[in-house]
């Protein structure tokens, strides 16, 4: 009997404030040496291992610490990037720690014509077959599956792990609807185990033809509407998952890092006055001390701007009470009085969509990459593109030609 871990998006440099950065690496650092304790024979990351392709070195060096305990035990790591892990023109921290030997980057594509073909890498110890695919920019990995040689994967023998970074069209959840997502009929069929990453959200799922496709989720909170979910009460954490010839069990491993509290509001029909009084006597009796707490506003206010609810101050007044991190969700709250939000959704990356949506119609450029859907796709990519903060001792003057070099490619 053999097990591996499997783990996906911990996302390790999304967290800016110091308390939720310091156990955020923690929870990596103790998930690394459960997979020791657990006896595992190796550990697969399936992408966004970090939050961005070139992350503080001071994350990348508590990350690397961790791992290197792992790997002087013989255990060693498999990784794919994520979305967020992969660097459009340059070297990820993947890469870096590929060349480093620390882990084993799994996605080895090679093109036979306009035919992608995958490497397989065999774990030595358990002769276990591992093919992995990475993400790319927005929706770019469909082109690789569409690209994919299926069938050459599919006649290899043997017990075999099939790790992606993609959402699956059958399987997204309604709040994902925006999600570039991939069929599953893209995926080579017959494989032991399909190791997802990307949704962030646990589940194990079965389609036909296909092996058990799991999603583990975030290892330690994620960010954004993750943070709602985590202090709803939803575990986080990695699989183990047993085999032989075939896969005998998984096992779900939490990670306990911290309780939540959730406080949500519709202030439909309220000023902001009232609302601000509604909030302030409602998260007085709860007990927050070191606990995640998420408060969700939404709804239109009938009177006073979003502004005046002064959510900043009852925020700032939960971090005196002791709460270890407080997060503000008012995305979808509107006022009556001000303009308000034009665009307003749930997910950032929803409101910006929609945003560009917007704008598209309106773009009368000669170029049909500026215009309609194609527009949508390239304001997206710039966006993500220009919201990477500089390189580590990288001047102003070269990070904005960097930007700019960085933006012609993508607007090819
Ligand atoms: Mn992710």
């Amino acid at each position: 009997m053999h097990k591996f871990a499997h783990m996906a998006d911990a996302h390790l440099g999304a967290h800016r404030e110091p308390t939720m950065q310091k156990l955020e690496l923690q929870t990596f650092g103790s998930a690394m040496k459960k997979c020791v304790e657990l006896g595992v024979d190796f550990v697969l990351i399936c992408g966004d291992l970090f939050h961005v392709g070139i992350p503080d070195l001071g994350v990348v060096n508590s990350a690397l610490k961790s791992m290197m305990e792992v790997q002087k035990q013989g255990v060693p790591i498999y990784a794919i990037y994520g979305s967020h892990d992969y660097t459009p023109n340059g070297t990820s921290v993947i890469d870096i720690l590929n060349t480093a030997g620390v882990l084993t980057n799994v996605f080895r594509p090679s093109f036979d014509g306009d035919a992608l073909r995958l490497g397989l890498t065999v774990d030595e110890k358990t002769g276990a077959k591992i093919v992995g695919i990475s993400a790319r920019k927005i929706g770019l990995e469909s082109r690789y599956f569409d690209a994919l040689d299926r069938e050459a994967l599919e006649r290899e023998v043997g017990f075999k792990i099939f790790a992606f970074h993609s959402g699956l069209t059958e399987l997204k959840p309604d709040y994902l609807s925006e999600m570039e997502t991939i069929e599953s009929s893209a995926l080579p069929k017959g494989f032991d185990y399909y190791a997802g990453g990307h949704i962030h959200e646990r589940g194990e799922f079965r389609l036909p033809g296909l092996g058990r496709i799991v999603y583990p989720g975030p290892l330690f909170t994620g960010y954004g509407r993750d943070l709602e979910a985590t202090a709803k009460g939803e575990k986080r954490g990695f699989y183990v998952v047993e085999f032989d010839e075939r896969v005998t069990g998984t096992t779900f491993v939490p990670m306990e890092t911290f309780q939540g509290v959730f406080r949500g509001y519709d202030l439909t029909g309220k000023n902001a006055a009232e609302a601000r009084a509604l909030i302030s006597d409602d998260v007085k009796g709860v007990d927050v001390s070191g606990k995640l707490v998420v408060i969700k506003a939404s709804g239109e206010l009938a009177g006073g701007k979003v502004s005046e609810v002064g959510l900043a101050a009852i925020r700032a007044g939960l971090a005196e009470r002791g709460a270890l991190h407080v997060y503000l969700n008012r995305n979808s709250l509107k006022s009556r009085e001000s303009a308000g939000p034009i665009f307003s959704g749930e997910e950032p990356a929803t409101i910006e969509r929609k945003l560009f949506e917007g704008e598209a119609s309106r773009i009368s450029a000669a170029d049909e990459r500026l215009r309609g859907r194609a527009g949508v796709a390239t304001g997206m990519e710039l966006l993500r593109l220009w919201r990477q903060p500089p390189k580590l001792g990288e001047t102003k003057k070269d990070y904005n030609a960097r930007m700019v070099k960085e933006g012609t490619k993508a607007l090819e």
